[in-house]
């Protein structure tokens, strides 16, 4: 466990970045390209932690993948070429990889063992091995296969239409790849659309997709071919250097090539209603996923309320979209995100516990939170805590940039998790 520094109180923000890619993104090209026919390149891969959990587990189920820094290749097997594994798979602290992997897993021959980190084994898989049993599919775990560790005996699956309580792209994800090789066809129907990148990408490996509004339908028995994937700039974690522009004095940060799906752009929205000064410039499509470059300066920010169709756009920017609320004038309200109490930590309670140690005016409700802006954050020695948690983490680095005082950060390791240049980045704009 590591505890870290934290730079306090800067002066300024300037220049430019190239974030990581998306770790979104990243999981699935290797995936696909696992099951794809044929070899798979994937160029400005995210190499962390998550995204390397998935390719471990696929090297252990018989898929030869090559990585070099952030360019990957994958020699795919095929919808019926993966192998029956010695050991168990870890998925480490990746609800990415360890629900995709089990819809991927109920429809192979095989069996196989999930098991993940002290997070991931609070993290409910029900969502996901429910529907997945009414396929065929044999799951069973802990609590009755609520949750990690899950072994799956892979087999013939039938196709469903599935209602999900919840707009997840995780859920419908794994449905999906189960459709793929199930007889018939599967559809998933979710209350909102959430991030799409399933979809998008299945088409770039040649699958034929069926989207209607909320619906999505996949034929099975459909063969995947290989493909060059570019992963764009992953924009859950261009956001903290979005937020940190606009919160700290004297900048102007300038991010290239930031992945700009419209599934995924609810903070650029925020910021815009928070009356932040962002532009986007030299947008274009690659590989089907819309991307820019983005650049925001210090700006004057007031409240706003946020809920609805907008929480999947941007439930994992929610953490750092509190901190911006505390620099805002006026009360920002989030509401309709209970699916923040079943991330990596519950962020409800984690963002509030952190940023009230700073300060901040900040009350938890049973769907969200409250915040009333603007305070000035101070730390008085204090030691703040991610959690284990890679985006609380990042969020209380960039609120040490407006923070007086002098604070350390426990834990900070985490955040290599989806960010592994966080802190090499902050210290090129901070020059
Ligand atoms: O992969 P994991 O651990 O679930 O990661 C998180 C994150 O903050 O990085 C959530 F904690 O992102 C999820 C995201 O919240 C990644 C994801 C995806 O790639 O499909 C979808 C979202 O989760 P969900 O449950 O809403 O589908």
């Amino acid at each position: 466990m590591s505890e870290r520094q934290l730079q306090t109180n800067i002066k300024g923000l300037t220049g430019e970045i190239e974030v990581p890619g998306d770790k979104s993104i990243s999981h699935r090209a290797v995936m696909f390209g696992a099951l794809a026919e044929g070899k798979t390149t994937i160029h400005h891969f995210l190499a962390g932690e998550d995204c390397l959990s998935t390719i471990a587990c696929f090297q252990q189920l018989g898929v030869a993948i090559r990585r070099e820094g952030d360019y990957v290749e994958v020699d795919g097997k095929g919808l019926h070429g993966l192998k029956e594994p010695i050991g168990v798979l870890d998925v480490g602290n990746s609800g990415t990889t360890t629900r995709l992997m089990l819809g991927i897993l109920a429809g192979v021959p095989i069996h196989t063992t999930l098991i993940g980190d002290d997070s991931i084994a609070k993290r409910p898989m029900g969502r996901v091995t429910v529907p997945l049993r009414s396929m065929g599919a044999k799951i069973d775990g802990r609590e009755h296969g609520q949750f990690t560790p899950l072994s799956v005996r892979g087999g013939e699956l039938k196709s469903i239409h599935y209602h999900s309580p919840v707009a997840s792209a995780q859920v419908k994800s794994a449905i999906i790849l189960a459709g793929l090789q199930a007889q018939g066809i599967t559809k998933v129907t979710e209350p909102f659309t959430s991030r799409d990148h399933t979809e998008r990408m299945l088409q770039a490996f040649g699958a034929t997709i069926d989207i209607d509004q909320t619906t999505v339908s996949v034929q099975g028995g459909q063969r995947l071919k290989a493909t060059a994937v570019y992963v764009p700039g992953d924009i859950s974690s261009a956001a903290f250097f979005l937020a940190a522009g606009a919160i700290a004095p004297n900048s102007c940060i300038v991010l290239k090539n930031v992945g700009l799906n419209p599934t995924r752009t609810g903070i650029i929205d925020v910021l815009k209603q928070m009356g932040a000064q962002l532009t986007i410039t030299n947008e274009r499509v690659q590989n089907g996923e819309p991307i820019g470059d983005l650049t925001v300066e210090t700006s004057e920010l007031k409240g706003i309320e946020i809920g609805g169709d907008l929480i999947p756009r941007l439930i994992d920017e929610i953490p750092i979209i509190s901190l911006l609320a505390t620099q805002a004038h006026g009360k920002t309200v989030i509401k309709d995100a209970e699916e923040l109490k079943v991330k990596e930590t519950n962020r409800i309670d984690t963002v509030a516990i952190e940023l009230t140690k700073l300060g901040a005016d900040i009350t938890t409700t049973a769907d969200g939170l409250i915040i009333q802006g603007r305070t000035s954050l101070v730390s008085e020695h204090v030691q703040v805590d991610s959690h284990g948690d890679h985006r609380i983490g990042m969020m209380l680095a960039i609120a040490a940039l407006v923070t007086s005082g002098d604070m350390k950060l426990k834990r900070s390791e985490a955040i290599h998790v989806s960010y592994p240049q966080f802190f090499e980045h902050v210290e090129v704009l901070s020059q």
